[in-house]
């Protein structure tokens, strides 16, 4: 009965009453079916980084566990590897910082990216468009798997559970955008079906990107309209 009542949600959105509520065959009169006039945009946004506060809580939890050894300011951060530039700055700071996002209750405790749990549910309602949260957990799941499972649900409730996509390859997920704060994205997939939109982070905020690749700055810019770029246009009717 539950499962029923979240499918009649979600197709009630898109599509209308008729192929909605399973109550027959739309009217013949011109009527085309829904999935030729109800093409959805299915849009992959990345997680650490574009939803989860990944460098703001990293750096917190780096400062407060190692207090007495140096760090790097948001700021200054270059790269998309913390563990390497930490490596850099002192060898032995590579596997201290490592050991921070291994740790019982990182993933859970970061604080929503601001605008981003707003942004991600008003996109979710949005007609015609299917929102997954795409994220590549870390090789020690020990704790990060399950953490961000539960920090979707205390974030956008347990319906929205049903939205994640866990991969170490975000190549092979099929999507229309992604949006991701890691500049290079790469895979088993030569030729990925989405248009990476990359999210401003501050590892990424210094490069310079060539056209026709274009960013989304923060959640406070005009998202809507990436998405617009990326529907088709109304089809008419016969
Ligand atoms: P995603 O945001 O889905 O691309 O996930 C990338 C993950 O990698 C995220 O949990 C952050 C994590 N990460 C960041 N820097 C490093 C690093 O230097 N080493 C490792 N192993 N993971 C890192
Ligand atoms: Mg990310």
């Amino acid at each position: 009965m539950l499962l029923l009542g979240r499918f009649v949600h979600l197709h009630a959105k898109h599509c209308g009453p008729f192929t909605a509520l399973g109550l027959g065959r739309a009217p013949r009169s011109g009527a085309r079916s829904c999935s030729a006039m109800c093409r959805h945009l299915r849009v992959l946004v990345d997680m650490d980084g574009v939803l989860a506060d990944f460098e703001g809580g990293f750096l917190k939890k780096f400062r407060a566990r190692f207090p007495e050894k140096p760090y790097i300011a948001l700021e200054d951060r270059r790269g998309f590897w913390v563990s390497e530039q930490y490596g850099q700055l002192r060898s032995e700071l590579s596997e201290k910082a490592i050991s921070i996002w291994e740790s019982k209750n990182f993933f859970i405790e970061l604080d929503p990216i601001p605008g981003a749990v707003e942004a991600v549910k008003q996109m979710a309602k949005l007609e015609n468009t299917d929102v997954f949260i795409c994220t590549s957990p870390i090789k020690k799941y020990r704790y990060c798997a399950y953490e961000k499972y539960a920090w979707v649900e205390k974030h956008f409730g347990q319906e929205f559970l049903e939205q994640i996509v866990l991969t170490r390859d975000k190549t092979v997920i099929s999507g229309d955008l992604l949006i991701d704060d890691r500049p290079d994205i790469t895979g088993a997939e030569p030729n990925p079906s989405w248009e990476h939109v990359l999210f401003t982070a501050c590892h990424n905020k210094h490069l310079q990107l060539q056209p026709p690749s274009r960013r989304l700055h923060s959640w406070a810019e005009d998202w809507r309209a990436i998405l617009d770029s990326k529907r088709s246009p109304p089809s008419r009717a016969i």
